[in-house]
């Protein structure tokens, strides 16, 4: 064996002995990568031994890369293994900071309820489903033109007094009525049409019976022999599913601008007709706004008050219960009270 490589050797081993010490010693694993650089990085002693190779006699050349090289894969080995003992103590670190403790008592989460206006809402939608009709929904941002004027209520009619009407900039208002989903659906489709547009409506209007914000379904059935039989028939239906299978329903002429004939009609409590809802034909005019011909089609639309049906339904006297969230009202609806 030459003398280099008896020295080549010796410092060989000096390494092994050297790094072996400098990866058990690393105790942090962001001082790993500079410890692991003083062996095999760029100028890493390792690296450094490459210049023995020149001094060598050409002969003994293979052997002295082979024990480089060998050196290299041990250290290598060596360094994997601190970063794998260091990774798994930071990990063991992370987990017992934040331990959990499985005999702790569980946080007690307060259980919604649905609002009663959503459960009459859920119940006349499944209903009127059941009879036919097909739920829709619009905006309740409008135009004078959707809300208004299309609905056979001109420029003059004191619906659009501003005490009942919100308007906002634009000519745009908040919808008074749902009935602008309707004008909306009858123009995008022809007859057969048979629909509920149930949703918010805002009128100017605030005491124990009235919220400026209410709910309302309408509905609307337009076809080639849809008569007032069949809205004495449906209404009937409808009302005797809703209250009772033998409660007494009757129709009293009434007046709207949207519907000719209109009638209100009213419910038997057992000691005084209760009023219920409002309907009638749709008036010929509103027909021939939405691009329908009144000689070919006709049909009935009606209307009622979704939180004056909840209010009934469960005995309630001031309608601003409806709106304030009052734990202690609204847990009551809790499981679907009736
Ligand atoms: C179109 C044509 C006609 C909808 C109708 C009523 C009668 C009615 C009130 C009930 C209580 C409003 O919430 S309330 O204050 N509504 O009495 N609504 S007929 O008539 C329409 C709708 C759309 C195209």
């Amino acid at each position: 064996m030459s003398e280099a490589l008896a020295g080549l050797k010796v410092e060989i081993a000096a390494i092994q002995a050297d790094a072996d010490a400098a990866a058990e010693g690393v105790a942090r694993l962001a001082d790993l990568p500079t410890t692991r650089a003083r062996f095999l990085g760029r100028k890493g002693a390792i690296t450094a031994l490459m210049q023995w190779l020149g001094r060598l006699p050409a002969d003994a050349k293979p052997l002295a890369g082979a024990e480089i090289n060998a050196l290299k894969a041990q250290v290598e080995t060596l360094f994997d293994s601190a970063q794998a003992r260091l990774d798994a103590a930071a990990l063991e670190a992370a987990l017992s900071a934040r331990r959990v403790d499985p005999t702790l008592p569980g946080r007690v989460v307060a259980r919604g309820a649905t609002h009663p206006i959503q459960a009459v809402l859920d119940d006349l939608v499944d209903l009127l489903g059941r009879l036919g009709f097909e739920l829709t929904e619009g905006p309740e941002v409008e135009s004078e033109q959707y809300n208004f004027d299309l609905l056979n209520m001109p420029a003059s009619h004191p619906a659009r007094d501003m005490q009942d009407t919100f308007y906002l900039d634009g000519g745009l208002l908040l919808r008074t009525q749902t009935s602008p989903v309707q004008v909306r659906t009858m123009q995008r489709q022809a007859p057969p049409v048979r629909i509920i547009a149930p949703g918010k409506v805002f009128r100017c209007d605030a005491d124990t019976t009235h919220s400026p914000v209410f709910h309302q379904i309408e509905g609307l059935w337009i076809d080639k022999d849809v008569t007032m039989a069949d809205l004495k028939g449906v209404l009937t239906a409808f009302l005797r599913a809703l209250y009772g299978d033998s409660r007494e329903v009757r129709f009293r002429p009434s007046f709207f601008p949207f519907t000719e004939p209109s009638v209100e009609v009213d419910v038997w409590t057992g000691s005084r007709w209760m009023e219920v809802l409002g309907a009638g034909m749709v008036h010929p005019q509103v027909l021939r706004n939405v691009g329908y011909d009144p000689n070919e089609v006709q049909g009935f639309a009606f209307g009622l008050g979704v939180d004056r049906l909840a209010m009934i339904r469960y005995g309630m006297t001031d309608i601003r219960y409806l709106w304030e969230n009052d734990q202690r009202f609204t847990r009551q609806f809790r499981g679907g009270l009736r």
